[in-house]
Parts: C-alpha cells; sequence; structure tokens
C-alpha cells in the first residue's frame, strides 16, 4: 500500500477529485436555487440535474463498485440515469431540491475519500492506475462543460467572469501544412486515463493532405455569410441544406445582426463579433457548408489526429501535440480559466511538431467522420459510455475547448454529438487533398 507509484496515483486522483468538484461548485453557486432548477433550454438538463448526475455516477461507481460499499442514495438511481430521462422532461422529474443535492454530493465524496484511501489501487482492471477515479473525474468534468453551455444558454445578467485569454499572437509561418502520408498510430493502449472509444493503439493510414495551421476565425465566417453562404443550396449537403431551412439558420448560435454589423452574446454579455478569434457554435452542417465555399473540406477523424500527435522526426504519435507533458497555460486554452477561445495563432508554444496551432483547446473542432469504434474495441467498463453510440447518428469533435479541462481531453480523446448541435463549444479547420506534385 506504500508504494510510491501507487501513492503519486492517490495523489494524483485526490487533486483532481478537488479540482473538478471546485468548479461544478462554482457553476452551480454562481446562481441562484431559482436558476438552478429552471431549465434554460429543452437541450439541456437543469443545473441541479447535473450536479445530482455527478454524485449518482461517483456513487454507482466509486462508492459501490470500487468500495463494495452500501448505497448511499439507492431510491434515486432512475432519477440521474441519463437514458431513462430525456433532457427536455428533466425539471418535471422529482429532482432532489438544490440544497439536496448538495448534500449528496458531499456525502458521495466524503465516502469516495475514505475508499481511494483503502484502494489498493491494483489488481482489478478498473483499479489499475486509478482508472475508475479517473473515469469519475473525467465524467464530472465533462458534466462542468456541459453546465457551462448551459451557463451560455441562459438569460439574465453575467454571473460568470474569468481574465482575458491572451492576445499576443506569434505571426505563422503559414497558413496550411502538408501532412506527410503513411501509416501513424491512431488511438492508445497505454495511456492510463484514456476511455473505452480511444483504445486499442492502431496503425492507421492517411494519404498525404493539408490542414490548415489555426480554426476558421469569426472573420473568416463572415465573409462566407456576406457572399451569402447560407442562402446558397451549392455549399450545403443534402441533410445540411434540409436542415438549415428547417431551423432557419442565418447566423452562428449567439449572433445577432445590428445597424452596425454583427454582435454575439457569450455569458450574458452582448459584444461586436471578434474577427480575430475560431468562429464558434456553429453545428456540423454549417462547418461543412463554410468549408465547400471555402474549397476546402473538414479534416477526417484519422486526419485530425495524425495532425495532432504524429512526429515525423520519430514516427511515433505523442500524447499532445507538443510532446507527452501535460497541458499548462502556456500550451493551450483550457479547464474554463477563460470564458472565450484566444485568437487563431495564439498557444504558439501548444503547436505540433509541424506547426498546426490550438488543436488542444479554444473550440471543439468538427470532424467528418462517424462515431465507429476501433478494430479490436472492447466496451470498458460500461457499455453506455460509447458503445450505444456507434453508428451514423454523431459526428466526431476533437480536440477540447475552452471549457473543457486538461483531466478530460487529449490528443486521443473522442467527442461526438449530433450533426445539429451548436450549443457546443464547437468550430472547425480546414483540410484538403494533396494534388500528386504537392507531395514532397
Ligand atoms: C462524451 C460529451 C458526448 O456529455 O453526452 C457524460 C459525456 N457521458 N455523461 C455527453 C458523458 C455520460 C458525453 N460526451
Ligand atoms: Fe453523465
Amino acid at each position: 500500500l506504500h508504494d510510491p507509484g501507487r501513492e503519486a496515483v492517490r495523489a494524483r486522483v485526490a487533486a483532481a477529485l478537488t479540482r473538478s468538484r471546485a468548479r461544478s461548485t462554482a457553476l452551480t453557486d454562481a446562481v441562484d436555487d431559482d436558476d438552478l432548477v429552471r431549465q434554460h433550454s429543452k437541450l439541456m438538463s437543469p443545473l441541479v440535474w447535473d450536479l445530482a448526475h455527478i454524485g449518482n455516477q461517483e456513487e454507482l461507481w466509486l462508492v459501490r463498485d470500487v468500495g463494495g460499499r452500501e448505497p448511499v442514495r439507492e431510491d434515486i438511481d432512475n432519477l440521474y440515469d441519463a437514458f431513462q430521462h430525456s433532457r427536455a422532461s428533466r425539471p418535471g422529474l422529482p429532482l432532489l431540491s438544490p440544497a439536496e443535492a448538495r448534500g449528496y454530493v458531499r456525502q458521495v465524496r466524503e465516502k469516495v475519500f475514505d475508499v481511494l484511501d483503502r484502494s489498493p489501487l491494483e489488481g482489478r482492471r478498473l483499479l489499475q492506475d486509478g482508472f475508475a477515479f479517473g473515469m469519475i473525474v473525467q465524467h464530472e468534468q465533462q458534466h462542468a462543460e456541459t453546465m457551462l453551455a448551459t451557463h451560455q444558454l441562459r438569460l439574465g445578467a453575467p454571473v460568470l467572469h474569468a481574465p482575458e485569454p491572451p492576445r499576443a499572437v506569434v505571426p505563422l509561418p503559414e497558413r496550411e501544412v502538408l501532412v506527410p502520408g503513411g501509416e501513424f498510430t491512431m488511438g492508445t493502449s497505454t495511456d492510463p486515463w484514456a476511455l473505452d472509444n480511444e483504445r486499442p493503439a492502431v496503425g492507421v493510414h492517411v494519404d498525404a493532405f493539408f490542414i490548415d495551421t489555426v480554426p476558421v476565425s469569426n472573420g473568416e465566417y463572415l465573409a462566407f455569410l456576406d457572399a451569402g453562404g447560407y442562402d446558397d443550396e451549392r455549399w450545403w449537403s443534402a441533410a445540411g441544406w434540409a436542415h438549415r431551412q428547417k431551423a432557419g439558420l442565418v447566423a452562428p448560435r449567439f449572433w445577432e445582426r445590428a445597424e452596425d454589423g454583427w454582435y454575439r452574446t457569450r455569458f450574458g454579455v452582448r459584444e461586436p463579433v471578434p474577427v480575430d478569434e475560431p468562429v464558434v457554435h456553429v453545428c456540423f452542417h454549417e462547418a461543412q457548408a463554410y468549408a465547400a465555399w471555402a474549397g476546402k473540406r473538414l479534416p477526417t477523424e484519422p486526419e485530425w489526429e495524425k495532425a495532432a500527435r504524429f512526429d515525423p522526426a520519430t514516427g511515433r504519435s505523442r500524447r499532445f501535440p507538443w510532446g507527452d507533458e501535460e497541458p499548462t497555460a502556456e500550451h493551450a486554452n483550457l479547464g474554463q480559466r477563460h470564458l472565450r477561445p484566444a485568437p487563431v495563432g495564439a498557444y504558439a508554444a501548444g503547436a505540433s511538431p509541424l506547426g498546426v496551432r490550438q488543436l488542444m483547446g479554444d473550440v471543439w473542432e468538427w470532424c467528418d467522420s462517424d462515431f465507429h469504434p476501433y478494430p479490436g474495441f472492447a466496451a470498458f467498463p460500461y457499455r453506455e459510455y460509447s458503445e450505444v453510440f456507434f453508428g451514423g447518428d454523431y459526428k466526431m469533435l476533437r480536440g477540447g475547448s475552452f471549457g473543457t479541462d486538461a483531466d478530460a481531453v487529449r490528443g486521443t480523446f473522442r467527442n461526438w454529438d449530433h450533426p445539429i448541435r451548436r450549443q457546443i463549444f464547437s468550430g472547425f479547420r480546414l483540410a484538403r487533398d494533396a494534388a500528386p506534385h504537392e507531395v514532397r
């Protein structure tokens, strides 16, 4: 029990649990009780549901399964099972009140610290490297990003505050770079907290292609609007055009046209759309239409991951674009440190070996791929995390946003959503095929 490696895992788990709870607490303490139980959008749960659901998942996996302890509140399992009740229906459920939910998550967490103290952190695969604890940390951080999206949908005066991201932009040597063709290692078999859909590591061949060094900016996206892109069926897929018509899309979510140009509302602040920031709150169809208009395309998921992880000097795939070290504030805009993306070209220290920037953080990036398992996939520890979502209903998103915690994203991390969703912090970057004469 006093193996130094294991004690380091225990300390890392404890710190990560504490950090994730500080974030959930900040997001739920920022508003009053009425606001916590209200539904701010049919797309989202009331914040108080997320909070108790975080506690319930933690109870199920860490108190009952890992700890083998008696249930704390078995009677509420059904209420907080995401598969039993749609988000839209959750406000009508007999949910725990804000005070009860806070008391519940506190009670569960006390038991979890005791379970952690006594766990051998080895033996069962669920315990290796503290995986079960890491999974629950990531779950809480994923819901913290979901709660941040609920805050963005919430009407009223601003309640969240954070410093501005760095505006320093180191000039980009190139607008796009060639990613060499050939096999690279996609996914991982060794990253300790990697979730089931990131596993196992597989060799994947990718043809040579070009990828933009930065995400598409608001300024560039505005040119698409000004060119009538939303009214020109040529740029849209059949499904995209049908959705654009039905939903009446005319601009990214949270944008509004005024006499003197476009404005957006961001966490309750109305401001002119900043032209130098990556565009955010666009759906997959909008991203795809922009790409067609620009004469390019979205990267596929393997292309995105190769651009983010492949080191041509060694042939190895890194954990992150900059290397294997955990993200710092120099590398990427992650962790809700800032409540907006940084300008395109920021975070030069976070560039990949090929010079691609902002792959991690700022905005999730839509990829033109459906959600499928890698060869050798095994659901672990439960089918409902990924397996039930495989198929053609979802498009992939990569790299995390300013709302994603560093513990909840990696170069291998796979996120997915419906192609019409845009309340999430989603943007995109462009890619294109390499012509034979362009491949060195
Ligand atoms: C991986 C972000 C798609 O929020 O729907 C949270 C994560 N799974 N609780 C989601 C998740 C169960 C999931 N995403
Ligand atoms: Fe969940």
